[in-house]
């Protein structure tokens, strides 16, 4: 009894002085992430150990950096990868990555567009109507099975690149060797096709 009452006192005392560093360290975190979304500073400070892959990707209407190409990302398991995309066009544009079947994934979402627009007559000449569609499409898309992104649902990976200047950053981990791809589904409003059905689609692969 007599020997807990210091040792209690002291764990009391530590106690707020490690709740405050956190909040400091927090803090700290916080304004890296920020410079990093800002000016992308926070990376060239991993430059000496080289443990990453970073690409630049542009999006355009309808693809990846140019026409007619597919972007390759070779990475090792456990490597950190960094993607800086931004967007040319005039659309809206997105990097999903998925680890199964290019073709099978594309006719899932395929289905899921034409459902979605077998429940909206007229999506092709009203606006209104077409904005629905591609919601319901959108609900659709992101939760369904079969369409999962990797890493979803906690994280999925899943970057949007606004239309007209947009530029995101974001960087992940694979950890399992295997030969994944990226695609966009975003939906084309001109002729209502997927844009990795418009070869807007590329690959991933990590070796062991
Ligand atoms: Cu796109």
């Amino acid at each position: 009894m007599v020997e807990a009452e210091p040792s209690s006192s002291t764990a009391a005392g530590a106690a707020p002085k490690k709740g405050a560093l956190w909040i400091v360290i927090a803090i700290v975190v916080a304004v890296a992430i920020t410079a990093a979304v800002m000016d992308l500073a926070i990376f060239p400070a991993l430059q000496p150990s080289q443990n990453y892959v970073r690409v630049h990707i542009m999006t355009f209407d309808v693809g990846y950096d140019r026409a007619n190409f597919n972007p390759e990302i070779d990475a090792k398991a456990g490597q950190l990868i960094i993607i800086e995309m931004n967007n040319s066009g005039t659309m809206d544009h997105e990097f999903l990555l998925f680890d199964k079947d290019r073709a099978t994934i594309l006719a899932s979402a395929k289905y899921a567009l034409a459902l979605a627009e077998s429940h909206h007559t007229g999506y092709l000449t009203n606006e209104s109507i077409g904005n629905d569609t591609v919601d319901e499409y959108t609900e659709y898309h992101d939760s369904w099975m079969n369409l999962s992104r990797v890493g979803c649902p906690d994280s999925c990976i899943d970057h949007d690149v606004a239309a007209d200047g947009g530029i995101t950053l974001f960087w992940f981990v694979i950890n399992t060797p295997g030969n994944y791809f990226f695609a966009c589904h975003q939906v084309d409003r001109t002729d209502w096709k997927i844009h990795q059905d418009k070869n807007m689609w590329g690959t991933v692969v990590i070796s062991a």
